[in-house]
């Protein structure tokens, strides 16, 4: 009996192995109703593709969330968010990241996870595509993939989980400039990576609202692309200044971004001639708004957006839902919440900080 044990032990991985590989060779990339599933999908309704709004969400359920980058205190709060979520269901949550947020950083990562079996990966992408042939295979093996913050490949997920629709996180960057440059000049924008799905999203809705009559005498001039590497960030913030004479603003949608440059425009000779606005956290924020270099900017709430994230992670892997419009689940404090179009999940409107309201923000 023992003696054949490790024979038959080897027999049965290649068995698996071999039923993987054919499942890969079939190219399934079916959203979340794994219907050919030969693996070990534990009870769940999705394996059937209807969902159950009813199922329990088993007790010990683990999740392994990847951020875009480890080290960004706006990826530390949105990931807090995710296991704190966990936890109020009895389940955990391994935050598992690297610290460049490149395009294919991430794909080693989900490959190495994949091996811990986690009930689903909830994953702020760094690139749409780059990261798609890994998450789809983590999907076969019956992991639940759970998009947040920054989108993957619509078919590599089963939902996403997106702070505030694109369409006004866009506008409103623009709005919010064009009011404080008076409506008139050279502005430019300053990305994180060139390949991030949210900010190439939001980018879209920009150049397009800037498209509109009222906004014809404002000129965009430059993308600039700090990566989310602060250094990076304040000497393109650099660059942009020296490049454009005549620049009135800038807009740079990312938190890392947007604290370099105010950084770099505080200690300038542009403090209070360059505005600047865009997406960032109150707590990165607040000196350079107290000192003038900041009139307002905008975010959502990471840890709740992680926490939303959370929450649906754990209806898909229970087969309460299975990321089709229409379905809903319950998100503990944040209420029922329902899947939109393209099994989008949204947490709600932004919020301005400004110097009236900015130390009512503690993130
Ligand atoms: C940075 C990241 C993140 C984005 C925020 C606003 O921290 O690029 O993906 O959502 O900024």
């Amino acid at each position: 009996m023992t003696s054949s044990s490790p024979y038959r032990r080897l027999l049965a991985s290649v068995l698996v192995a071999a039923l993987a590989v054919l499942a890969a060779a079939c190219g399934e990339t079916k959203n979340s109703s794994s219907s050919g599933s030969s693996s070990q999908s534990s009870s769940t309704a999705s394996s059937s593709g209807a969902a159950n709004a009813e199922a329990p969400i088993p007790k010990g359920l683990k999740t392994v969330s990847i951020p875009k980058q480890l080290g960004n205190p706006y990826e530390e709060f949105e990931h807090s968010g995710v296991t704190e979520a966990l936890k109020e269901l009895g389940g955990s949550n391994r935050i598992q990241g690297s610290t460049d947020a490149g395009a294919s950083s991430q794909v080693p990562l989900i490959n190495s996870i994949v091996q811990q079996k986690p009930s689903a990966i909830i994953i702020a992408g760094n690139d749409p595509n780059a990261v798609a042939p890994a998450l789809k295979q983590a999907a076969q093996r019956g992991i639940k993939v759970v998009a947040m913050d920054s989108d993957v490949a619509p078919d590599a997920r089963s939902v996403f989980v997106n702070q505030v629709t694109t369409k006004l996180v866009g506008e409103n960057q623009v709005e919010s400039i064009a009011k404080q440059i008076g409506n008139k000049g050279q502005i430019a924008i300053l990305s994180a990576t060139a390949n991030a799905t949210n900010q190439n999203a939001w980018i879209k809705v920009m150049k397009d609202t800037l498209k509109q009559p009222k906004y014809k005498d404002i000129k965009l001039v430059k993308v600039a692309y700090g990566d989310d590497d602060d250094q990076k960030s304040f000497q393109q913030t650099q660059g942009l200044l020296s490049a454009y004479p005549n620049l009135k603003g800038i807009i740079s949608p990312t938190t890392v971004g947007i604290a370099a440059a105010a950084r770099y425009l505080s200690s300038s000779k542009y403090k209070g001639k360059v505005e600047l606005t865009g997406l960032g956290t109150p707590n990165q924020m607040r000196k350079f708004v107290k000192d003038g270099t900041v009139t307002a900017f905008e975010l959502w709430d990471p840890s709740k957006l992680g926490y939303l994230a959370g929450y649906a992670a754990a209806a898909i892997a229970s087969g309460q839902i299975s990321g089709k419009e229409g379905e809903s689940f319950k998100a503990g404090e944040l209420g029922s919440r329902k899947v939109g179009k393209g099994g989008e999940v949204l947490l709600g409107p932004p919020t301005v900080f400004t110097a009236d309201n900015i130390d009512e923000f503690k993130f």
